[in-house]
């Protein structure tokens, strides 16, 4: 199973979390329509709520799967790689991709360097496929035991390869 997901569109999904974004900005406002100053400040502060409800929402959705470990697309210094890039699951534990630095990258899962039987156009994104927004994130889950090779097509000629095992 694999999904792509950008951080803007995360949220939406997350129905069971009504009281997200937006929602309670309307009713606010016209309160203090009287009084620029402090409006301002509330209007800062009703973007933090924002922002704080996605990063629930985030971590949520990493809480709904069994398990899951998070991979940065480019270190956080702006090196062509996986971060970290060679690394060990259990199986049925689900990768988090995530969009980090120097983007654009994607995920491609080597055909010969998989575990027997496994169709990597099922785990992979296809070689034109990048992800090109911050924090644009790819989740596949692995469900064979073995070791994986794969790489960012983008940017396989300058390393940005890696490996898990799944146990
Ligand atoms: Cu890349």
């Amino acid at each position: 199973m694999a999904s792509v997901a950008s951080a803007a569109v995360v949220v939406p999904s997350f129905t069971g979390l009504k009281a997200s974004p937006g929602a309670k900005t309307v009713p606010v406002s016209p309160k203090l329509a009287t009084a620029p100053i402090p409006r301002l400040t509330v209007r800062a502060s009703l973007k933090d709520f924002g922002a704080a409800v996605v990063a629930t929402a985030a971590t949520a959705l990493i809480a709904s799967n069994a398990l899951a470990i998070d991979v940065k697309l480019g270190t956080d210094v702006g090196e062509l790689a996986f971060e970290p890039s060679n690394f060990t699951i259990n199986a049925g534990e689900t990768i988090v991709f995530k969009n980090n630095a120097a983007f654009p990258h994607n995920i491609v899962f080597d055909e010969d360097e998989v575990p027997g039987g496994v169709d990597v156009s099922k785990i992979s994104m296809s070689e034109e496929a990048l992800l090109n927004a911050p924090g644009e994130t790819f989740s596949v889950t692995l469900t064979e035991k073995g070791t994986y090779s794969f790489y960012c097509s983008p940017h396989q000629g300058a390393g940005m390869v890696g490996k898990v095992t799944v146990n």
